[in-house]
């Protein structure tokens, strides 16, 4: 049997997100008093570490900004919560594109009732504005369970959210395919014993993706049948 559910990462699967996040992080840190500046180069060193939190605190740890040392985990939640409301206004000001092929994808899938759900390590906020900003507000109704970083304890590559995803569809993971654009997203699908389908974003096209079911360049490569065909032919 074929896949009954899709579960797709946010940031770099539906859109070219992180250099918005990145530009959000920066303006925060001006606007508060911080001279720390995360460059393309830097930012996809800190990608490693998932979620804004955890990165702001990982580049803390690693880089030793002097500026960053008082820092307790309520100034880090506070500057995150700026950092999502800048980043919020940014794509709410329709400055985001969806990834080739996404839309259509979803719309194959709704004609022939294959669920859809999210599953990302960004938070709740900005996978609402993204999809409002791009498909519409009706289209958050499209997703049956949005997995958010508020909704899981250990972030990617940790498996926790799929594991989420999956128990409020009441689906084995045998029964879905997971969309994903990045190594640790891979990880943390396929620990949830998800196979996966790859779109390498700007910033992980150099990663390691030989354990994916299947890599496509972006989602205009990859129709539902041949999908279904592929994800039959490996189960
Ligand atoms: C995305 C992330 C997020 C974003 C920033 O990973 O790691 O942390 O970079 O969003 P994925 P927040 O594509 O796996 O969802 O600042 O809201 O964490
Ligand atoms: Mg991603």
């Amino acid at each position: 049997m074929s896949f009954q559910a899709l579960i797709f990462d946010v940031d770099g699967t539906l859109a070219e997100t992180e250099d918005t996040h990145r530009k959000a992080f920066n303006k925060t840190f001006r606007e508060n008093g911080l001279d720390w500046n995360w460059d393309r180069t830097l930012y996809k060193k800190l990608l490693a570490v998932t979620g804004g939190k955890e990165r702001m605190r990982h580049f803390i740890d690693d880089y030793s900004p002097a500026t960053g040392r008082q820092l307790q985990a309520e100034d880090i939640a506070a500057l995150h919560a700026k950092k999502t409301n800048i980043y919020n206004e940014m794509v709410a000001s329709g400055e985001m594109t969806l990834r080739p092929g996404v839309a259509e994808l979803l719309q194959q899938a709704r004609e022939v009732g294959v669920r859809l759900a999210i599953a990302t390590t960004t938070s709740q906020a900005n996978v609402t504005t993204l999809i409002t900003s791009t498909l519409g507000a009706q289209a958050l109704d499209w997703f049956e369970t949005i997995g958010a970083g508020e909704h899981a304890k250990h972030k990617k590559p940790a498996p926790d959210i799929y594991l989420w995803v999956l128990d409020k569809l009441k689906l084995p993971a045998a029964a879905c395919l997971a969309v994903e654009d990045s190594a640790n997203g891979l990880r943390a699908a396929m620990a949830a014993g998800l196979a996966t389908l790859i779109t390498p974003s700007v910033y992980t096209d150099d990663e390691d993706f030989s354990q994916a079911l299947l890599q496509v360049p972006d989602l205009s490569h990859a129709d539902l049948k041949s999908l279904q065909i592929e994800f039959d032919a490996a189960s």
